[in-house]
């Protein structure tokens, strides 16, 4: 049977009802809530000012939203990204938060199987369910790169799409295009927002993106009706408010000037910065530097010594060179000055050579006149170990500066 997902006679239940039901413990509730507040610390409603028992509290008394799940042109890595959680009973739970009534790579039925799920699911739930898409629509050559039943994808996406209550794109497939529409873009690859620009979606780019900004998106939808504010990108600024390079580890490598040369080298092994490996964190708005995937420390791109690619901005990702060095500006809320990059060798230049020699006679100055003021050993008396003046044999005998009397 098709409808292997959950039945609709279920989909009214709140989500307290369906965790007992279903026998998952409350511990295992009270960790979802602490990851969704981890991943909306202010602007969703839902967690906004409230502590993990509140929060499980609220979203208790929620009725279980109906989800239908369309995949276009994608890699399924935002499916992957929903359900491979780190601990099991976790990815469990969130097949049981919402009501999955419909998704393809999920189910197991196939062909007309699926094709009545679908309509049984949009004729039961019609104006009532969240429309999730995953993956990027073909347009060229009237749709023909990829049908449904029959037909091309985005007339499958006008019907379902038309008759949900809310409208939610998953990963930069869906919100703009991404992987299928880098160049030379052979199937005319575009988002959900380009085909119905007039309706209100909600973007989550991301490749992939952050699970639980959907399940965020998604929970205050079912609880209070309303979607949460977005950004010009149509993204919710609770999740992409931040850039990337601002809350970065490596943030401190980046102002030292420490930057990995080639993967592998020592600056790599260390943990260095990897601007100069193309890293696009400087242009990049997500909060993956602070909120990690599938729930295990340091697991996002950059934790694990990757440059970030800039996978959630429309401009950056499939459409900058990998290893393309971006510029930094404004965005980057950079200090006053950079430490050097990609400082030519062996180049001084005169005003430089001058300004340094006239610092280094100062601190030489500076050095004598300490060290008549400070050591009343004679010259003669030097302590041991010290260079010894006019050794000339003693490449550090600095003569009368701070080395002779110290
Ligand atoms: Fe696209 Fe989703 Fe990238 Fe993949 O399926 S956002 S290719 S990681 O995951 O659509
Ligand atoms: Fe982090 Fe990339 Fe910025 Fe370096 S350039 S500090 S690796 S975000
Ligand atoms: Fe994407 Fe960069 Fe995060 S590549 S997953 S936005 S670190």
């Amino acid at each position: 049977m098709a409808r292997s997902l959950v039945g609709s006679s279920q989909a009214r239940q709140t989500i307290d009802e369906r965790l007992v039901r279903c026998g998952l413990d409350r511990r295992t509730f009270l960790q979802f809530c602490s990851s969704l507040m981890i991943a909306a610390p202010f602007g969703l409603p839902i967690t906004d000012k409230r502590t993990p028992e509140e929060v499980a509290q609220g979203l208790g008394k929620v009725v279980r939203p109906p989800v239908i799940w369309l995949a276009f042109q994608d890699c399924t890595g935002c499916t992957e990204t929903l359900l491979m959680s780190s601990h099991p009973d976790l990815a469990d739970l969130i097949l049981n938060v919402i009501s999955l009534e419909y998704h393809e790579t999920l189910m197991a039925g196939s062909g007309n199987q699926a094709r009545q799920a679908l309509t049984e699911a949009i004729e039961t739930h019609s104006g009532k369910y969240i429309c999730v898409v995953e993956g990027s629509i073909p347009t060229k050559d009237r749709g023909v790169y990829m049908k449904l039943a029959g037909r091309p994808a985005f007339e499958v996406l006008a019907d379902v799409a038309g008759k949900a209550a809310a409208i939610i794109a998953i990963g930069s497939c869906a919100s703009w295009g991404g992987i299928p529409s880098a160049d030379p873009d052979p199937t005319g690859a575009v988002g959900v927002a380009d085909l119905m620009p007039e309706k209100r979606i909600v973007n989550i780019p991301g490749c992939p993106p952050n699970p639980y900004t959907l399940l965020g998106v998604v929970l205050q939808y079912a609880e209070s009706g309303t979607l949460p504010e977005l950004d010009d990108e149509r993204r919710p600024k609770f999740a992409f408010d931040r850039n990337i390079h601002d809350q970065c580890p490596r943030r401190a490598h980046f102002d030292a000037g420490q930057f990995v040369k080639q993967y592998g080298d020592y600056g790599h092994r260390e943990g260095w910065c990897l601007y100069e490996m193309g890293c696009k964190g400087p242009d990049t708005h997500a909060g993956c530097s602070t909120r990690h995937f599938n729930e295990i420390p340091d697991v996002w791109p950059i934790g694990i010594g990757a440059p970030c690619i800039g996978c959630t901005e429309k401009a950056v990702a499939f459409r900058v060179p990998m290893f393309d060095v971006v510029q930094i500006h404004t965005r980057a809320t950079p200090p006053d000055t950079y430490a050097p990059i990609n400082t030519p060798e062996g180049i001084a230049s005169p005003l430089a050579t001058g300004l340094v020699g006239l610092a280094a006679g100062a601190m030489l100055g500076a050095g004598y006149v300490a060290s008549r003021k400070f050591s009343n050993v004679p010259r003669n008396q030097d302590p041991p170990g010290s260079p010894s003046e006019g050794d000339e044999s003693n490449p550090g005998n600095l003569g009368e500066g701070p080395g002779a009397s110290q």
